[in-house]
């Protein structure tokens, strides 16, 4: 009688052990299986890191909802939120031909980088042991030669235009956002400058962000002469908006061309937040042409 009630508490022991090794493997399978990326970077990885800091031929730049890759034959700024996985926390890489993730940690003063596989299963992270890991230091400025090159897109990561654009269900506050990132001189008004920033911006989404090597070439020398010919371009621009003759175009002037019985004073105290679709559409029409002009 005694042997058989320790043998059914033997046997419910290992029910109980059994069923707590599947719940914790489901659940380990459960977590594992489901990335939310939904978090922003942590601030402590928020910088500018390298290999090598003194080298200056690499940098990697994360801002709060951003990273920018920068070397010698490859450049690309990733838009990602991050999930974590026990002590790693990982975001994904959107490339042309597909998207890839990565795995943060950050080890004392260096911040670690592994890659997960190709084709990856969402559920194995062996890798994580196994696979090589990149290791990077703290560095106190972005390489010259790429904040020259690159110093308008590095203000981008920085600023609220993102998040702004990509969280707020009022298209109006991005439009809004993108002018006042624009307007680096804080005067409501776009100069020619400020235009031809725009357009290297422009240029670098649509040639040279994560493109090969070859498509590179073009959007760098188009890059380069946007410099050169977009000045002419921004005063064509400007002389066609600019009806205050301020030799600037304000938001209202791009506004103005399409809509004229509003009351625009009213309408800009107000950050254009009060606009109704149909007139954020026409909005958007005049914003249109004015990227078409900076694209072709
Ligand atoms: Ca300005």
């Amino acid at each position: 009688m005694v042997m058989i009630l320790e043998l059914c508490l033997m046997i419910s022991k290992i029910f109980i052990k059994i069923i707590i090794v599947f719940f914790v493997l489901f659940l380990s399978l459960n977590v594992n299986s489901e990335l939310i990326f939904k978090n922003d970077f942590p601030k402590d990885m928020q910088g500018i890191w390298s290999e090598n800091c003194s080298a200056e031929n690499q940098t990697f730049i994360i801002s709060k909802n951003t990273s920018m890759w920068i070397n010698d034959t490859y450049v690309g700024f990733n838009i990602s939120k991050t999930a974590t996985v026990d002590d790693w926390i990982a975001y994904k890489w959107g490339e042309l031909d597909g998207s890839y993730y990565y795995f943060l940690k950050k080890d004392k003063n260096q911040l670690l980088e592994v890659t997960a596989p190709e084709n990856w299963d969402g559920i194995d992270y062996s890798f994580l042991e196994e696979n090589e890991t990149s290791v990077y230091n703290k560095c106190n400025s972005v390489p010259s030669l790429y904040q020259i090159t690159y110093g308008e897109i590095i203000n981008l990561m920085n600023s609220q235009l993102i998040e702004v654009c990509n969280n707020d269900s009022n298209p109006a506050n991005c439009i809004n956002e993108t002018f006042n990132f624009l307007d680096v001189s804080q005067d409501k008004e776009l100069s020619v400058a400020e235009l031809t920033r725009a357009a290297r911006i422009v240029v670098y989404f649509t040639f040279i962000d994560k493109r090969l090597e070859e498509d590179r070439d073009i959007g760098f020398a188009t890059y380069a002469s946007t410099s050169l010919v977009f000045p002419v371009i921004s005063k064509i621009i400007i002389g066609n908006y600019d009806y205050d003759s301020s030799n600037t175009i304000s938001l209202k002037e791009i506004y103005t061309d399409r809509v004229d019985t509003l009351d625009y004073q009213n309408l800009f105290k107000d950050n254009i937040k009060g606009l109704d679709p149909e007139e954020l559409r026409k909005l958007m029409e005049n914003l249109d042409f004015l990227r078409s002009i900076l694209i072709n």
